[in-house]
């Protein structure tokens, strides 16, 4: 029930309306109130985490009121929306975001100090807001930030998981995972107690005739959990548009407390069944590029689903418009497979419950869903097995077979008798148990299919998804390459030099224009501006490097080369390649004469990232690359020539530290396998180079940047599947000599006990070295001999840094989200007066 102030009665209320403070003077008695009135402190015990609770509470204040008009605004335009679904938002921080994205981070920052306060101190009390996993969820989170700032009338749609991915710890050189409870204190999100939807479970069909005669299907009985709505507003840089992110928590439905059983004493179950309905939300799954197939993670899918569905549905209802108009009123992204529930749900919606005709109802689906893939990796690809989607969601799985039946029908019309493309294309897989390939739904339930970069949308068009292009025409298929928010990557996490760009190409426009980066092939030559160019990254690598002192107790030399590479771990993305280089290295430095040695470049091979739980082999590489930092870090001959470093718990906000104060970083997937990578152009972007392979998004930014500003290595993705089979069927394949010389270290004992690294090793010499390791390990030494010799040129090196910055502005999360509304959602901007 919606109930609104009358008219004559809204003076009054504008009247008191709340204003956004303006100045230092506002900021602070916002601050001072929020202490002592919301926290109930005073100024005898304002510490930082006080003081950051205020602050963050006053901004959150601020965005408020820029949200409440952005939605009204919205709505009452009644535009069509993009409603972005995805299992994660990588969100990190808030604050500073908030402060920036506002313009008045300089306001907080003068306010702060006169009350005792250094903004950085106080920004670094806030916890990151970790729902996601690495890319995806954080390609999710940069998409945000890019709808709001370009005026976009857009929502997200999640799960709030009350355990975000987990802190890793690391013991004994050794991963353990600590949960990460995060929402002890959040003053960004908005529960919203009134906006809940009940979500139904398990149960079975009734088929029967309504009054007309027509067959209908009734999902009966089962279980219900109820979603509650939490809300996260998002707001644009430089604008006051302030989109919202809606999150899911899920609690036992009203009822289901169960009174029967409380009071016939039974209250234990009754909790039970309450903890039962909360454990829907309770934890993301760590996984990245897996499935595992699991209940409670198909539960999560639908549970998120619906609940966003009945949401966007009944939007739409309100709008009283004929249901054929829907997708000219709602466009919705799937966000990798994930959502893909949706598909169905919103054919169950118009079929059994709104009435429409199949076909009709088709129609519209397919024209409001698009559909985004993030990965070739064949164990990526989701399955869920029919005995658990008929157990858990038995209608949908009829439609599920019908969406199938009506499809493959239309494959045999247009190549009749071809049994093999109708196997191959059908959304059942035959196998024992029937799997459904989730992917395969996704496509034939929306109207674009994209890849993440060029060389990935190609992929899928001739490998996974080949039968479907000669089924639907290529048209169905499309790239977008993916971007990145230069507010947080830029300008947040790297001010002094967001601060040098805007001195050097006529102020901040480069923020929400990033092509005018170009500006800076101007100044590439101007002595002074290359001086402080370097100084900016120096000084980044000695916050960091003092920031490794401090929390590991190991002096690295900001001086030396910084070598980074900070992303999952993962046998695809090939840390273990980096670390065998880091060995093959020290080997070499210990083989030298003292005077040999002097002339080498002194380098620190900097690690970062978390390994699945389930993942042993990962956890093994991690294992690995402490055992060998333990010995190289303690060996005197070596010292500052080589220190082998591994950052624990790599999230956003450390990357906001770690990125800045790269000069090289790795980014070595065999090719073919990493869809995109986003992480690389956040290096390039703060001035760092890169050695990387053919992979993803590497290819574009070489084309952009020029091949000369980059460290290309390695095998081809088309080559790929001969090397592998040669690995395993061909005679003459022999491991790297250089690989056999670090592998016979690792043997010696050299890091510790070698049956712990037994199963890398093997890996890569016995069981047909999938990731091609050996296969480019010669080629990725030579390549790092290249970076050492082009580092020792100092000027060289200024200036591929400063052109490379100078030629990204294609890298935008903001040219990828035009491309999107563009190409897939059909959606205008839609401003407010600022
Ligand atoms: O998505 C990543 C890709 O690996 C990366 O290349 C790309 O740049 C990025 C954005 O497009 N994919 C993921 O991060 N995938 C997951 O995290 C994931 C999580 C749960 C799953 C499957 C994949 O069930």
């Amino acid at each position: 029930v919606e109930a609104s102030i009358p008219e004559p009665q809204r003076e009054t209320w504008r009247k008191h309306q709340a204003k956004p403070f303006a100045d230092k003077d506002g900021f602070q008695r916002e601050l001072v109130r929020h202490v002592e009135t919301t926290l109930a402190r005073s100024m005898f015990n304002c510490d930082e985490s006080a003081a950051y609770s205020a602050c963050a509470l006053a901004f959150r204040d601020r965005l408020v009121y820029d949200w409440n008009r952005t939605q009204q605004r919205q709505t009452l335009a009644d535009a069509k929306r993009v409603y972005y679904l995805s299992l994660e938002f990588l969100m990190g921080r808030a604050l500073d975001n908030a402060m920036l994205n506002i313009g008045q981070k300089d306001i907080a920052k003068a306010g702060l100090a006169e009350l005792g306060f250094r903004i950085e101190d106080v920004i670094e009390q806030e916890n990151d807001a970790a729902l996601g996993n690495g890319g995806l969820g954080r390609l999710a989170a940069c998409f945000l930030d890019s709808l709001a700032t370009l005026n976009y009338p857009a929502w997200g749609y999640g799960l709030r998981y009350r355990y975000g991915i987990f802190k890793q710890e690391i013991i004994d050189g050794y991963q353990v995972e600590v949960p990460d409870y995060w929402l002890d204190f959040n003053p960004w999100e908005f529960p919203r107690h009134d906006v809940t939807v009940d979500i139904q479970f398990y149960g079975h069909v009734v088929k029967t005739t309504d009054e007309n005669g027509r067959v209908v299907h009734r999902w009966e009985g089962g279980e219900t959990v109820k979603a509650v709505a939490y809300d996260v507003p998002i707001p644009g840089y430089g604008t006051s548009t302030t989109n919202n992110l809606r999150l899911w928590s899920s609690k036992a439905a009203s009822g289901e407390f169960d009174f029967q059983k409380f009071n016939n004493g039974d209250y234990e179950s009754s909790v039970a069944d309450q903890q039962r309905a909360e454990t829907i939300s309770a934890v993301l799954y760590p996984n990245d590029n897996l499935d595992r197939g699991k209940e409670l993670r198909l539960k999560q899918q639908y549970f998120w689903v619906a609940a966003s569905l009945y949401d966007i549905v009944r939007r739409f209802k309100k709008s009283k418009r004929p249901w054929k108009e829907f997708p000219d009123q709602v466009a919705i992204q799937l966000n990798d497979t994930h959502p893909t529930l949706a598909i169905v749900e919103l054919q169950r919606i118009l079929v059994d419950i709104e009435g429409l005709g199949w076909d009709e109802a088709w129609d519209i689906v397919t024209r409001t869903f698009g559909y985004t893939n993030h990965t070739v990796l064949p164990e990526a690809l989701e399955k869920w097995s029919v005995p658990l989607v008929q157990h858990l969601l038995p209608r949908h799985l009829q439609i599920i077979y019908d969406i199938n039946l009506f499809f493959l029908q239309s494959v045999e019309r247009q190549f009749p008798n071809d049994r093999d493309l109708l196997r191959r294309v059908s959304i059942i897989e035959e196998t024992n148990p029937k799997m459904i390939r989730m992917a395969h739904l996704a496509i034939v339930g929306s109207h674009k299919v994209n890849g993440v970069a060029e060389l990935h949308s190609d992929l899928i068009k001739t490998t996974i998804f080949k039968d479907f292009v000669d089924i639907y025409g290529p048209d169905k298929f499309t790239n977008v390459t993916n971007g990145i928010t230069p507010r947080r990557w830029l300008h947040q996490a790297n001010p002094r030099l967001s601060e040098l760009i805007a001195s050097k190409t006529g102020g901040y426009g480069f923020l929400t224009d990033l092509t005018q980066l170009n500006k800076l092939e101007l100044h590439v030559n101007d002595a002074d501006f290359r001086r402080e160019w370097a100084e900016i990254k120096f000084n980044n690598k000695v916050r960091l490097a003092k920031y490794i002192k401090d929390t590991l107790g190991i002096a690295v030399n900001p001086n030396a080369l910084f070598d980074v590479q900070v992303k999952r771990i993962h046998e695809y993305k090939r840390q273990q390649m980096n670390i065998f280089g880091a060995i093959h290295r020290y080997l070499t430095l210990k083989e030298m004469t003292p005077e040999e040695r002097a002339k080498q470049q002194p380098r620190v091979s900097i690690f970062g990232g978390k390994a699945a739980p389930g993942y042993w082999m990962a956890k093994q590489i991690i294992h690995l690359i402490n055992a060998v930092g333990e010995v190289v870090n303690n060996d005197k001959e070596i010292g500052d020539l080589l220190k082998v470093v591994f950052i624990p718990d790599y999230n956003v906000s450390k990357a906001e530290m770690i990125i800045p104060a790269s000069d090289i970083s790795e980014h070595i997937s065999t090719a073919g396998t990493e869809a995109s990578g986003t992480s690389n152009m956040k290096f390039v972007l703060n001035g760092g180079l890169i050695i990387g392979t053919c992979d993803g998004a590497n290819i574009e930014i070489t084309r952009e940047i020029g091949d000369e500003n980059i460290f290309l290595f390695g095998n081809l993705a088309e080559n790929v599947e001969d090397l592998r089979h040669a690995h395993t069927y061909g005679g003459d394949w022999t491991l790297d000599p250089s690989l056999a010389r670090v592998f016979e270290e690792i043997e010696r004992g050299t890091f510790g006990n070698p049956q712990d690294f037994a199963a890398i090793i093997s890996a890569v010499r016995d069981h047909g070295d999938y990731y091609l390791v050996s296969d480019d390990f010669h080629s990725y030494l030579e390549t790092h001999k290249l970076v050492d010799e082009a580092y020792r040129d100092k000027e060289g090196w200024t200036t591929k840094s400063i052109l490379s910055v100078a030629r990204m502005g294609f890298f935008s999360s903001d040219r990828c989200i035009n491309e999107y509304a563009e190409g897939i959602w059909n959606i205008e901007p839609l401003k407010g007066e600022e």
